[in-house]
């Protein structure tokens, strides 16, 4: 059979916009070659010394662990090397990384989010991970990186994906023609088209939410999940419960299979857990993308105005059908 790798996606996608130069082919490049590297680690977590913490806790007030700063430094080198990339906004840096008084990055016109390893407590007891990243274009060429060209809302996304190191290592990505997900085949080390255009089913029968926490959750999710749990045949309910705790693996499958995965308000984390700017709005352009839905429960992810890189919100995402039934409650309350 033959293979068609993500270089050749890459540039056979280019060819489809004449006036393109190749930045963005070139920016989705070096994120690729940076996933590859990061992914030949995590293979191996057990055997270099690599595994556990690395002592310092990050800007969330999260203990880093060694292979999160491995990876950061690995996308970070390789959008300083790729020259596309004028800023970084990475889940380990307080401040964004300012690559535009680079000479090789000055005339770039990206902006890049990035999670660079999601769900990394999970390593130690090998579980998957993922890299999460969004672009965005530079406003303004001619002065310094402004808030506002980094704090766009998520409908700006120029592309997004995730790459997810499980039982295989995927990427998966959008640039808002669909999405497309490809399988590292190691032994050719190269990203191999594996499944083109990618839907998400309109209803699933996975529901994904740590329901530990049940008692934190606010009453429109504590319904759904009682809903879920029913017993009705003409709806299949009640529904199957995964939980990899793992945000990208727990999306992943239920973009696979169909589902919805929820991370709301909790009494712990009053604008939920996980952050806008480099794991839900990249997640929300990608479900969307592939035809579901992702929202606050309220508003949809990708119509809100960023106030702060690190800003949390609650998240609502996956089957459309399912997603809506969540806004229903939260409407009726
Ligand atoms: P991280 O960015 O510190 O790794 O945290 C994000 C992870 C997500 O991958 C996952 O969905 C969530 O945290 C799990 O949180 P919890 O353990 O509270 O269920
Ligand atoms: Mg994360």
């Amino acid at each position: 059979m033959a293979i068609k790798t993500l270089g050749q996606f890459i540039i056979e996608k280019q060819a489809d916009f004449p006036y393109a130069k190749g930045e963005l082919s070139r920016l989705l490049r070096d994120i690729g070659i940076a996933a590859k590297l990061v992914n030949r680690v995590v293979n191996k977590a057990g055997l270099a010394d690599i595994l556990g913490q690395q002592g310092d806790i990050n800007v969330q007030g999260e203990v880093q662990q060694k292979l999160d700063v491995y990876a950061d430094t690995q996308f970070i080198n390789a959008l300083k090397m790729g020259g596309e990339c004028c800023y970084v906004a990475s889940e380990e840096h307080e401040e964004g990384v300012d690559l535009s008084t680079n000479v090789t990055s000055r005339e770039a016109k990206y902006i890049v989010c990035i999670d660079p390893l999601d769900g990394s407590s999970n390593i130690d007891s090998n579980v998957s991970v993922g890299t999460i990243f969004s672009i965005y274009r530079r406003l303004y060429a001619d002065r310094p990186i402004q808030k506002e060209e980094i704090l766009q809302v998520g409908r700006k996304q120029v592309a997004a994906g995730y790459i997810i190191y499980g039982s295989s290592t995927m990427l998966v990505y959008t640039t808002g023609c669909g999405v497309n997900g490809f399988t590292l085949d190691p032994s050719i080390g190269e990203f191999c088209l594996s499944h083109p255009d990618m839907k998400i089913a309109a209803q699933g029968s996975i529901y994904s939410i740590n329901e530990g926490y049940y008692s934190k959750f606010p009453q429109p999710v504590k319904q759904y999940i009682k809903y879920c749990q029913e017993i009705d045949s003409a709806t299949n309910r009640p529904y199957t419960s995964r939980y990899i705790g793992s945000m990208v693996a727990d999306i992943h499958r239920n973009l696979i299979k169909g589902g919805v995965f929820i991370y709301p308000q909790t009494s712990n984390h009053p604008e939920g857990k996980l952050r806008l700017m480099y794991e839900c709005n990249p997640m929300a352009f990608i479900v969307e993308q592939a035809g579901g839905k992702a929202t606050t429960g309220k508003i949809a992810i990708l119509d809100i105005q960023p106030q702060l890189l690190h800003q949390r919100v609650p998240i609502v995402i996956g089957s459309s059908d399912m997603v809506e039934q969540v806004e229903s409650f939260y409407a009726n309350h």
